[in-house]
């Protein structure tokens, strides 16, 4: 058993605080950042701070200490949660997930990968082959994914710009055998444009900078990010991440998952046509709009396998249908030129992103799975979504990101309330009602069917007429005025013309955020002209070609007008939220410590305010009301047998709950203790460490007692 840690290392578990309020709270968490101990358990919950630097505790001498290991027996780690959320998969055949929130830059996505590592470490001992590339794509599919989905942003350099997923599917024996990736809604409007000293998606700067001169050449291109008005902004700026090497890396994960050298080449072509999409301008003589560079179209058309002339008519052009059934092409001004190109390029990654996500589930998805044959399939789900986010300008994607993060927040405390009222009910012991601050009543604002906000933007996004994004805001303002989350004010006049840009402001569960409507209703229609649909479709290239079905439906038979992002968002967190409510659910509560990035610095007020709002102390309470550590009576029996005269090695009483008492008469801690109908509940885990000392120093004379009878010295 690895060593427990020693008490100037300040308490493993917050359940054993003296007190429990924020003061102590907070010296515990600071005292364990300080000497480096980054995790910290509530029960079963994990406590993270992100230290900014690399520590040695994921090594393959930690996977051994946690490998099977009870919760209590090792110090706080992500490894220990892991395990135990493997162990209830495996051994009690339960479906599990981990959901690692906290805000951006708290270290949720390095947990995931840790976690995913840690499984990868302890499954499939045999080494069996097909076992081995299942865990080999699953480990893979991060570094492509974060390259398509991640970004530096002005809170993390690799902040991940899209929610994600994903299911390990294990077989009887506990070995993964493959898995299915859910993606959530990608910040696109970052290909066209990022927030000063941010940067694009990763995913340009490693083609520019690590793409060999062949494949630069061959895109048209020059390995400089500053030549590209797509990547300029972020050009200079510098990450932790170096994409030179990334880029090698990248493309040896697209190898290793089964992507085709072609397909390859048509993921570099998109990225290379956005680019040059990106340089391409619009100017007007009279009433005759051009593309700027016609090059730019001939290389557009070289890399879509498309012509060169039909990608100049889809820019400039568009195709709309008559009342009488005459299909006419009507001319953009400049404006909707660019406006169209944005909304194609926003369009194009997008639709990329979610192909290499559907690529990659065809390859790990579950193949030939015969439960009569494999027993029951069971799943571990981990989920690591962009966290809550405050920026100057917050727009639409942060609305929905902080939506998001909302959910989680309300999943999270009626899991962990209901969850422990339940396990009460079960076995007979009495419930202590604990306070939790419920953010329910802003969930309900911002998703409540007519009266949300997001049925307000539904409702202006489809209404007829002109509806513009100040009327939006007044229907909210006027029917939402009287809620308590919600506000809308006034800023100073942006310039002469005397307009208002307006904002409302929501009290979300971890402080106001203030958004901005402009441009909000176009960003929730997410209109793209059709042509540019026909326009791929028509590509000869195949992968181009699968990414656009509905580019096949001419002019005349264009479906009806598709449900608005907001909404395909709200119900895809939902059916999200349904799916983990019904496992068993493990959690990673991430804290950032200071804006700096800096491993040295705890900053004091920013750490209290993330542990006020998720809740921490309460979860403190809740499991303090209760019981720290609850096991069945056999599983403790068989641990702790070899600690009492009347238990070992066999007892002779009725039943194992007898047979515990004994155990725990003996070792004098009757009184924080409740039996269960079959469970031992222990209300504090001081006890259960005598026992685990007391075993320890028993095992070496045990061992030293077997060895004699069975050399039949005794
Ligand atoms: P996030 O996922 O929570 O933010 P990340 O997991 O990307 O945050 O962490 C941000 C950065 O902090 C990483 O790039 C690392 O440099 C550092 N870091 C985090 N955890 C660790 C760790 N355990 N050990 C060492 N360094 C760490 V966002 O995706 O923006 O919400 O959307
Ligand atoms: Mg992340």
């Amino acid at each position: 058993m690895a060593e427990l840690e020693g008490l100037e290392y300040g308490k493993s578990d917050f359940i054993l605080l003296d007190e429990v309020t924020m003061e102590h709270f907070m010296e515990n968490l600071k005292l364990r950042f300080e000497k480096g101990r980054i995790y910290t358990f509530i029960g079963e919950v994990v406590v993270s701070v992100n230290p900014y630097r690399q520590l040695d505790i994921y090594g393959k001498e930690a996977v051994e200490a946690y490998r099977g290991r009870e919760l209590y027996e090792n110090p706080p780690h992500l490894f220990a949660m892991a395990d135990a959320a493997y162990k209830a998969m495996k051994m009690r055949a339960k479906d599990t997930c981990i959901v690692i929130s906290g805000e951006s830059g708290a270290g949720k996505t390095e947990a995931s990968k840790y976690i995913m590592q840690y499984i990868a470490a302890i499954t499939n001992p045999n080494q069996r082959a097909e076992v081995e590339s299942v865990k080999n794509v699953l480990l893979k599919s991060n570094c492509v994914l974060e390259a398509f989905g991640n970004a530096k942003t002005n809170r993390n350099d690799n902040s991940s710009r899209f929610g994600k997923y994903m299911d390990i599917n294990f077989n009887f024996n506990g070995d993964p055998t493959g898995g299915h990736i859910n993606n959530y809604l990608l910040e696109k409007s970052r290909v066209v444009q990022q927030q000063e000293g941010e940067r694009n998606f990763h995913s340009f700067y490693q083609l520019l900078r690590g793409g060999s001169q062949e494949l630069i050449k061959s895109l048209f291109l020059e390995k400089n990010p500053a030549l590209y008005v797509y990547t300029s902004e972020g050009a200079a700026s510098i990450t932790s991440n170096d994409d030179h090497s990334s880029h090698k890396a990248v493309l040896n994960a697209l190898k290793v998952i089964g992507f085709t050298p072609n397909e390859i080449d048509s993921i570099y072509k998109i990225l290379g046509t956005i680019l040059h999409l990106g340089n391409l301008e619009f100017t007007s003589e009279g009433e005759n709009v051009q593309v700027s560079a016609k090059e730019a179209a001939e290389h557009i058309a070289v890399l879509t396998s498309t012509k060169a002339a039909d990608v100049s008519k889809a820019l400039l052009f568009r195709t709309v249908a008559t009342g009488g059934g005459e299909v006419i092409n009507k001319g953009h001004s400049v404006q909707e030129a660019s406006y169209g190109k944005d909304a194609f390029v926003k369009a194009l990654y997008e639709r990329l992103f979610s192909w290499i996500v559907s690529h990659i589930n065809t390859v790990i998805e579950v193949k030939d799975y015969n439960p009569m044959l494999h027993g029951k399939n069971t799943v571990i789900g981990v989920l690591d979504i962009y966290g809550f986010e405050i920026f100057d300008n917050n727009s639409f994607e942060q609305f929905c990101i902080n939506y998001c993060n909302e959910k989680l927040q309300q999943l999270f405390i009626e899991l962990i309330m209901q969850q422990e009222q339940e396990e009460y009910n079960r076995e007979g012991i009495p419930w202590q009602q604990i306070e939790y601050c419920n953010n329910q009543i802003i969930v309900d604002l911002v998703e409540e069917p007519h009266k949300g906000i997001i049925s307000i933007l539904e409702e202006a996004c489809l209404g007829v007429g002109k509806v513009t994004d100040t009327m939006f805001l007044e229907s909210m303002d006027s029917k939402l005025s009287q809620h308590p989350h919600y506000t809308s004010r006034k800023l100073c006049p942006t310039d002469k013309s005397m307009e208002y840009r307006r904002d409302f402001r929501i009290r979300h569960y971890a402080g106001d955020v203030t958004y901005s409507v402009e441009g909000i209703l176009d960003k929730n229609k997410d209109p793209l002209f059709q042509d540019f649909k026909r326009l791929m479709y028509n590509s000869t290239d195949p992968v181009l070609r699968d990414m656009w079905p509905e580019g096949r439906l001419s002019i005349t038979e264009v479906t009806k007008r598709p449900l608005t992002a907001a909404t395909l968002f709200k119900n895809s967190i939902i059916s999200l939220v349904d799916n983990l409510a019904c496992k068993v659910p493990y959690y990673v509560r991430c804290i950032k410590p200071n804006e700096m990035k800096s491993p040295m610095l705890f900053d004091d007020a920013r750490c209290q305010h993330q542990v006020a709002y998720l809740g921490l102390l309460e979860n403190v309470r809740v499991r303090r009301a209760g019981f720290a550590y609850r096991q069945p009576y056999d599983r403790f029996l068989q641990r702790y047998k070899m600690t009492c005269e009347y238990t070992w090695p066999n007892h002779l009483m009725e039943s194992d709950k007898e047979a515990v008492e004994a155990i725990v008469r003996q070792h004098g801690f009757s009184e924080s203790v409740e039996y269960g109908h079959s469970k031992l509940f222990v209300r504090t885990p001081r006890s259960l460490f005598t026992l685990e000392q007391e075993r320890n120093a028993l095992i070496p004379i045990l061992v030293l007692f077997l060895q004699k009878v069975w050399r039949g010295a005794l």
